[in-house]
């Protein structure tokens, strides 16, 4: 057994690597400039609930530019950053994920985002004068972000074959859609190694909203689980973006698209920083499966509930939970 004899540690599960495997062909890659990117999309939320979008348009020197601010943030002293904090549930976090005991080796910031006009939770930080480079690439790379989402969600429409097209993109794109942006530092756990173990950076989980789109720097730790249970390593791509199906896209697809269920690993070596823009639809909105796309006869498999009622059940629970469990017509 391995002991980590580091305070602070001591609550955050490690977990072995020896069953994980790379996933380099694995993970499907959408090039949306190609003309079978509609039906490819949804093949790989069938499949997996998850893919890789390359050709999107989205200048890479943006992604950079606000990665670099948030290390300028993360690089602060633990004083500086906590007068942005606690989150609760928005603000600048450390270890602590969620109200209900989960724990992991990051610390991030989470933002609530509105859509119209498009704004952010303000935090202490960006009172400063410097924070406002900060403040125009996080604007513009929301925007952007939005933007892609909104194609990707037409793309699945358009694969579907339902109609309109905005469908599922009109529900998070609406003036009162309830977006989130997170963003996670991962540091290097440098009493990790020389052993054969990870530590827990983010816990297994599904996301609750529609879809989350996420960058990375050139790090790894991000890891999906397959159909069949097993964990597979997602290999970096700083120029590309991950997409995951959430909890609420399962639902309007009478679970035809897999909320994927992923986590991130941290490492003894790497800095991992990580860009996440939540797409959830307006408070008040029913989830339920598009009329569109039930066929003759099937009966939806969950009991009928409005985000709000969803969300509210997502912060009651831990991170690991089966949150739609709660919702499955039995
Ligand atoms: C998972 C997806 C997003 O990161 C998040 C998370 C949220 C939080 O960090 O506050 C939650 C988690 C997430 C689901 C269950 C609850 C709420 C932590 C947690 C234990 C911002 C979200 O929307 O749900």
């Amino acid at each position: 057994m391995v002991v980590l004899s580091n305070p602070g540690l001591d609550q955050i599960s490690l977990l072995g690597s020896p069953k994980v495997i790379a996933c380099s062909p694995c993970v499907p890659v959408i090039d949306l400039s190609k003309p079978d990117a509609a039906a490819s999309v949804v093949e790989a939320c069938e499949e997996f609930g998850f893919l890789k979008v390359t050709d999107h348009g989205i200048p890479v020197e943006l992604m950079q530019r606000l990665e670099a601010e948030a290390v300028k943030f993360f690089s602060l002293s633990t004083v500086e950053k906590e007068r942005s904090g606690p989150p609760d549930p928005f603000g600048y976090g450390n270890r602590k994920i969620g109200a209900n005991g989960d724990v992991g080796w990051l610390e991030y910031l989470l933002f609530a985002v509105a859509s119209k006009p498009l704004s952010y939770t303000f935090m202490d930080f960006l009172r400063e004068p410097a924070a406002c480079s900060f403040s125009s690439a996080l604007k513009e790379y929301l925007a952007a972000v939005r933007t892609l989402a909104s194609k990707v969600l037409e793309l699945m429409a358009e694969g579907l074959d339902i109609e309109p097209r905005d469908v599922i993109s009109g529900l998070v794109m609406d003036e009162n859609s309830d977006g989130i942006f997170r963003l996670n530092h991962y540091p290097p756990c440098p009493v990790l190694r020389g052993y054969n173990y990870g530590l827990t950076g983010f816990g297994e989980h599904t996301d609750p909203q529609v879809i989350s789109v996420l960058r990375s720097n050139n790090s790894t730790g991000l890891q999906i689980s397959l159909k069949d249970g097993s964990w597979v390593s997602v290999p970096p791509d700083e120029e590309s973006f991950f997409i995951n199906v959430g909890d609420s896209l399962q639902v309007l697809t009478n679970g035809r698209f897999r909320s994927v269920k992923h986590r991130v690993v941290a490492s003894g070596w790497e800095s991992r920083v990580s860009m996440i823009y939540f797409f959830g639809p307006p408070l008040a909105e029913k989830i339920a499966p598009l009329p569109q796309l039930m066929g003759e006869g099937e009966h939806s498999l969950y009991k009928e509930f409005t985000w709000d009622e969803y969300k509210k059940a997502a912060y009651k629970s831990r991170l690991a939970d089966n949150r739609l469990g709660l919702f499955e017509k039995r």
